[in-house]
């Protein structure tokens, strides 16, 4: 299985939602801080609406745009 990468920066509350859920699902994941390049090419490279988290793995990020209610309750339903 790919290593789960959680792409975001420590101060944002969404990034922490689904860090907190991995934390309790005890999935492993490698955290990768954005916050020195958000809204720069690489960032926009994995999330043109210029957001995070980005939630993925390396071959494979997919960005988070659901609403922020629904941002535990989809990561939870994704890992099982
Ligand atoms: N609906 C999104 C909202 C994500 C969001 O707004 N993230 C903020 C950080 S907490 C962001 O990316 N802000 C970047 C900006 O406004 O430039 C979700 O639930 O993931």
């Amino acid at each position: 299985m790919s290593e789960t990468i959680v792409y975001g920066f420590p101060r944002s509350t969404f990034v922490n939602i689904v860090r907190l859920v991995l934390t309790h699902k005890d999935v492993a994941y490698r955290f990768e801080d954005l916050e020195p390049v958000m809204g720069r090419s690489e960032h926009l490279a994995l999330h043109p609406f210029n957001r995070v988290p980005i939630f993925g793995t390396a071959t494979s990020p997919f960005m988070r745009r659901a609403p922020s209610s629904a941002t535990s309750t989809r990561c939870s339903r994704a890992l099982g």
